[in-house]
């Protein structure tokens, strides 16, 4: 008889998410999905702050040891400190140097890609006016942050060496976007287009992205009406839902 899986993930269709279902896939680790609706402002009733208190997507259970996590990057961590052996994170009381190198990379997603590629996207593509010192700040920060992965790509086949890690599953699912970006063409950026294909072809993403775009496919996404705006971009700050 199969057991109930121990670990939960709430999450939407967004790369955030998809770092965590990369790992879990490729851990081979059993999980129930439940999907948070952030258009109707789901990520703001006090049961999911109770998991986490930031509002915001993926969050993780995992009831055999009854804990929450949030932050996808520490949502990460925990998966491969608890079910990957060492394998996608060394471990840091044997091998220190590898632990902190890919945890240098996954920080690096964390605090400067995902970010900043968000806000070009938010203030090219959501704002309502065009306010082009935003969309140009973001895009140089944004490129900027392409090129110093280009040259990590230019002696490494994954982001640290030779050999998947949670800094690839941090960082693939939103270098593959850099396709969305004119302005970041394959000429200037060879080694992140080739890394993109190369990742693609674990079979563990390739099933995780497969099925992505196959939802993308049968539903695909509508411009968020102004009601849902609000939700999703929480316009004073104060956002809370019953
Ligand atoms: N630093 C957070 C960012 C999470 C985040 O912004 N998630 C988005 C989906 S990709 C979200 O929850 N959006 C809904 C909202 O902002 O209300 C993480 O990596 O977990």
């Amino acid at each position: 008889m199969e057991s109930t899986p121990s670990i939960e993930l709430y999450g939407t269709g967004s790369p955030n998410v998809h770092k965590i279902t990369l790992a879990l896939e490729e851990m081979n680790i059993p999980f129930i999905f439940h999907k948070v609706n952030i258009r109707a402002g789901e990520q703001y009733t006090e049961t999911f702050k109770k998991l986490n208190p930031n509002s915001k997507l993926p969050a993780l259970v995992d009831h055999s040891v009854g804990v929450s996590i949030f932050e996808s990057g520490n949502i990460l961590q925990y998966l491969a400190t608890r079910y990957g052996n060492g394998k996608y994170l060394p471990n840091q009381n044997t091998d220190l140097k590898g632990h902190t190198e890919v945890m240098n990379w996954v920080f690096w997603q964390m605090a400067g890609l995902g970010p900043n590629f968000g806000q070009f996207y938010h203030f090219s593509h959501y704002a309502g006016e065009k306010h082009e010192y935003a969309i140009q700040r973001f895009l140089n920060e944004t490129t900027r942050l392409f090129l110093v992965l280009e040259k990590q790509l230019a002696s490494n086949k994954f982001v640290v060496g030779d050999t998947y890690t949670i800094a690839d599953m941090a960082i693939y699912p939103w270098a593959k976007y850099i396709k969305l970006i004119p302005e970041l063409k394959h000429e200037e950026f060879p080694n992140v287009y080739s890394y993109i294909d190369r990742v693609r072809q674990i079979p563990s993403v390739d099933k995780v992205i497969s099925a992505v775009e196959e939802d993308q496919k049968q539903n695909p996404p509508k411009p968020p009406t102004e009601e849902e705006k609000k939700w999703m971009f929480n316009v004073d700050g104060r956002s809370t839902k019953a």
